[in-house]
């Protein structure tokens, strides 16, 4: 009996070997960095929802295009500091809320080259950027499109509309035809829509988008907010409570309160907070989109700039307790985050305080041959009785944000 994983509402059906594979740089990438670039950059306010909570009108919002310069943009440049940062993969917000393209679309509506100073495609070199660094390719697109006059929520109420079919078609005709112009100018490795709060499936016509996006990329994976026609799902701002049941999924954060640049927000969170979300998406199977906000020139902030040096020292020194690996050992075994070797054989410890007390795995019953702080090369002396593993910690030299022990074990643990 071949095991079958049948997306809910989904016609298609794919063996779970098949999605494991397509799934599998994914799931091993752990890292992954958001980048919300967009015009509202251009007065430092709330990407989209500035206008449609109603603090800004939507002429002034719209504005913003005549000062969206993107003049120190660089995509090499911006690869370069992702890759550094041990993130595998970034997606970028090619179209927001707000409706404005940051490609060159031939489809009749706001976009970064006919509508602003840039003049410029902004997604073509951030691809082509990507791939050079070996970087997967992330795109977001937002099913809303509160400018388009054939969105029926569109912020001018007079021409909002209900049950009107053929503009409701106009509109998926439209949004269908951007994504044919993304898919078949980019062919992106992953699609992160967003917005569909709005409208059921059938309305947004996920199914068929699905199967469109498969006909370009037979590999594509995407986000679950296409309502059940996704891959993965994305807790937001927090991380779950306990490990989601789908063994895919990501949890996408702000590094301070806002996903664009927002000019009056400092409210940034330290990267010892950051790093230990992180390695609480790590202990449970999933990843981290850390979200960054660009400056409407393309320069990234500086507070920004800091975070990620922070987590790409702590990732490069620990990459073997990152990248690939699974799901930790339940905390009543060992009062921390967890996670273990795609073997099973080595088990990692994730220490945020280094304490003056042996740390105790307990319940372990796979063996110890060797325990190990990642990142140094000495040995850390144990007992290990009646499955209690008790590591002396005293030549542990503590990592400044999260330490790191390994346990290699005899037999390997398989939850
Ligand atoms: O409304 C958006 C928001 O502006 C931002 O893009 C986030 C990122 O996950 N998504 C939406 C809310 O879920």
């Amino acid at each position: 009996l071949i095991a079958t994983s049948v997306m809910a509402q989904q016609d298609v059906t794919e063996t779970d070997k098949a999605k494991e594979k397509r799934m599998q740089w994914f799931k091993d990438a752990k890292l992954g960095i958001f980048i919300h670039y967009g015009i509202y950059a251009v007065n430092g306010i709330d990407e989209s929802w500035s206008f449609f909570n109603g603090y800004i009108n939507y002429d002034d919002y719209i504005k913003q295009l005549d000062g969206f310069t993107a003049a120190k943009y660089d995509a090499g440049e911006w690869a370069k500091i992702i890759k550094a940062s041990g993130a595998k993969y970034a997606v970028l917000t090619t179209k927001h809320h707000d409706g404005v393209a940051l490609w060159d679309t031939k489809t009749e509506h706001f976009n970064t080259v006919d509508d602003t100073p840039a003049k410029r495609d902004i997604v073509e070199p951030f691809v082509k950027a990507l791939r050079k660094e070996k970087l997967k390719v992330g795109l977001y697109y937002s099913l809303i499109d509160w400018s388009y006059p054939d969105y029926p929520a569109h912020l001018r109420n007079e021409n909002r509309y209900q049950n009107d079919d053929e503009r409701w078609n106009k509109f998926t005709d439209f949004y269908f035809a951007q994504m044919n112009e993304l898919s078949g100018r980019f062919n992106p490795d992953l699609y992160w829509f967003d917005g569909d709060w709005e409208h059921s499936a059938e309305e947004w016509k996920s199914k068929e988008l699905r199967e469109l996006m498969l006909k370009y990329n037979k590999n594509i994976i995407l986000n679950s907010r296409l309502q059940g026609y996704g891959d993965y799902d994305t807790p937001e701002q927090g991380v779950p409570i306990k490990k989601p049941n789908n063994p895919y999924w990501e949890l996408c954060m702000t590094m301070n309160d806002s996903w664009g640049y927002q000019h009056n927000d400092h409210n940034y969170k330290s990267p010892y907070q950051l790093i230990r979300i992180f390695v609480d998406c790590i202990s449970m199977g999933g990843n981290l989109l850390l979200d960054i906000g660009p400056h409407a020139d393309g320069s990234i902030p500086q507070e920004q700039l800091d975070i990620l040096k922070e987590f790409g020292r702590w990732t490069s020194k620990h990459e073997e307790a990152i990248y690939g690996t699974l799901a930790g050992i339940d905390t009543k075994h060992f009062n921390g985050p967890t996670a273990l070797s795609k073997d099973g054989k080595t088990l990692y410890l994730y220490i945020d305080n280094q304490p003056n007390h042996p740390v105790l795995v307990n319940g372990l019953d796979a063996g110890v041959e060797k325990v190990r702080v990642v990142g140094q090369e000495k040995e850390l002396s144990y007992t290990y009785n009646n499955k209690l593993l008790s590591v002396n910690m005293d030549n542990a030299q503590a990592d400044p944000m999260v330490t790191v022990v390994a346990v290699e074990l005899k037999h390997s643990i398989k939850l």
